[in-house]
C-alpha cells in the first residue's frame, strides 16, 4: 500500500505568484548559451549543488534515470575535445544538410570546440537505459530533459554560464569516461564563468513573443 505524507507548506503567502513568476523570468531571460569561458575555477561544492538541483526533477515512476559525470581533469577534457572535434568536422563537411548549415549560420558555430578544454567543468549527462539495479525506467528522455533544464537554470541562477552541446554521434563519451553499458551519453554541458570579452550571437537573443508560444484553450479563430 502506498504511503502518503502531507505536502509541507512552502508558498510565501506574502508574495503574489505573479511577482515571483516575473522575478524568475527576469533571471532566466538573461541566460545565453556561452562558448567563451573565463580561466576561473568553479568549486566542486558548486557543481554538487547544481547537480542536486537537477536531481530534484520529476521522472517516470521516480526512477531518476540520469547520471551526471563532472569532468575536470585536463587530460580527459582534451580527449573529449579531440573526439568531439573529429565528429564535428565530419558533421560540417559531410553529415549536415545544406538547410541545417544555413540554419546554423546565424550562430557562427564551427568544428572548433576549444571551449571543451577551456571550461573548468564538463558536465556529461547520461540517460540510463535501465536502472542501476537492472530494473525498468520510464519516459527517460523526458525525465533527463527536465533534469538538464533544471541544471541549466540552477547554473544561470548561480551566475555561471553553460552550453548545451550535442556532438553527434556521442558514443565516444561513454568510452572515454569508462561508463557502463546502460548509460547513454545524452548531452555535454561545459560549465564555467563567461569570458570577460564573451560575445554571443545576436540571433540567439531573439525569443518568440508570448503570443506565439502560449495559446489559451484552443486559441481564437
Ligand atoms: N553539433 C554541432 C552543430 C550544431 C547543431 C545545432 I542544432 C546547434 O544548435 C548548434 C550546433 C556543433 O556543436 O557545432
Amino acid at each position: 500500500m502506498a504511503e502518503f505524507l502531507p505536502l509541507p507548506p512552502r508558498h510565501d503567502p506574502g508574495r503574489p505568484p505573479e511577482e515571483a513568476a516575473r522575478a524568475f523570468y527576469e533571471v532566466m531571460r538573461s541566460r545565453r548559451s556561452v562558448r567563451a569561458f573565463a580561466d576561473r575555477p568553479v568549486s566542486r561544492e558548486t557543481v554538487e549543488w547544481l547537480v542536486r538541483a537537477a536531481g530534484t526533477a520529476p521522472s517516470g515512476a521516480n526512477k531518476q534515470p540520469w547520471r551526471f559525470v563532472a569532468v575536470q581533469d585536463p587530460d580527459l577534457k582534451r580527449r573529449i575535445r579531440l573526439a568531439a572535434e573529429e565528429e564535428e568536422r565530419a558533421f560540417y563537411a559531410q553529415r549536415a544538410t545544406p538547410a541545417w548549415l544555413r540554419d546554423l549560420e546565424p550562430l557562427g558555430t564551427d568544428p572548433d570546440k576549444s571551449f571543451l578544454e577551456r571550461a573548468p567543468w564538463l558536465i556529461v549527462v547520461f540517460k540510463l537505459a535501465r536502472g542501476d539495479d537492472g530494473g525498468n525506467v520510464y519516459y527517460a528522455e523526458e525525465s533527463v530533459g527536465i533534469a538538464t533544464g533544471l541544471l541549466l537554470a540552477a547554473a544561470h541562477h548561480a551566475g555561471l554560464a553553460t552550453l548545451t552541446h550535442t556532438p553527434s554521434p556521442m558514443g565516444f563519451l561513454a568510452r572515454i569516461l569508462g561508463r557502463p553499458a546502460h548509460e547513454r551519453a545524452w548531452m555535454l554541458i561545459p560549465l564555467g564563468w563567461p569570458a570577460e570579452d564573451c560575445r554571443v550571437p545576436a540571433a540567439a537573443l531573439e525569443r518568440k513573443p508570448l503570443e506565439q508560444i502560449l495559446v489559451y484553450d484552443r486559441g481564437e479563430g
